[in-house]
């Protein structure tokens, strides 16, 4: 009998590696083979299906919400989802969470690297530019990031590898016996 579909939400900071993770693991995901892999990256969802929202609390809430609703079609039909937004407020997580165990399985995946270690990364220039008060209402600076309390896996990845990061996942996944 075929495996039931799964949503890997990816929650974490702005820079705390939950793009160049999931990315890492939609490549492992295809190489194994079976079922379609979708990811849905916070940037790339804001850019095709939300970009006529900001951030406040209420176009965040939306803009997951949307990411939920794909992710809960996807695994109600069989395949793979996986989502990587900052989604920083807990009820809303839940809510995503209730969709998606309608039709499958949710594996939470708190990417929890250090404020202080994804602002000294700083790849974007976004923390800069959010400490000079240039862009409000910026996660973990001036807009609040609600901590996951019982994500399935926890992962900090301060010096970790990328690959040894994504590995982390799959075991998870095996463990739940999803793949
Ligand atoms: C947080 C912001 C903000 C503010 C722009 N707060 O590192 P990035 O650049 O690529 O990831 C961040 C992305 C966050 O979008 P999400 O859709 O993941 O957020 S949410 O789940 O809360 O809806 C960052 C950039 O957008 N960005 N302004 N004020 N991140």
């Amino acid at each position: 009998r075929a495996k039931q579909g799964f949503t890997v939400f990816l929650t974490g900071l702005s820079g705390s590696g939950k793009s160049t993770i999931a990315n890492a693991l939609m490549v492992k995901l295809m190489e194994m083979g079976g079922r379609p892999v979708t990811l849905l990256d916070g940037d790339v969802v804001r850019k095709h299906l939300s970009s006529e929202l900001g951030f406040s609390k209420e176009h965040r809430d939306i803009n997951i919400r949307r990411i939920g609703y794909v992710a809960s079609e996807i695994t109600k039909n069989g395949g793979i989802a996986i989502c990587a937004p900052i989604a920083p407020y807990t009820a809303t997580r839940r809510a995503v969470r209730e969709m998606v165990e309608a039709g499958g399985a949710f594996v939470e995946v708190h990417v929890a690297t250090p404020l202080e270690e994804c602002e000294r990364r700083d790849r974007k220039g976004l923390y800069k530019l959010a400490r000079e008060g240039k862009i409000k209402e910026f996660t973990g600076i001036s807009d609040p990031y609600e901590e996951p309390a019982n994500p399935e896996l926890r992962l900090d990845t301060t010096g970790i590898e990328v690959d040894h990061c994504a590995h982390q996942v799959l075991l998870k996944l095996e463990g739940m016996g999803l793949i």
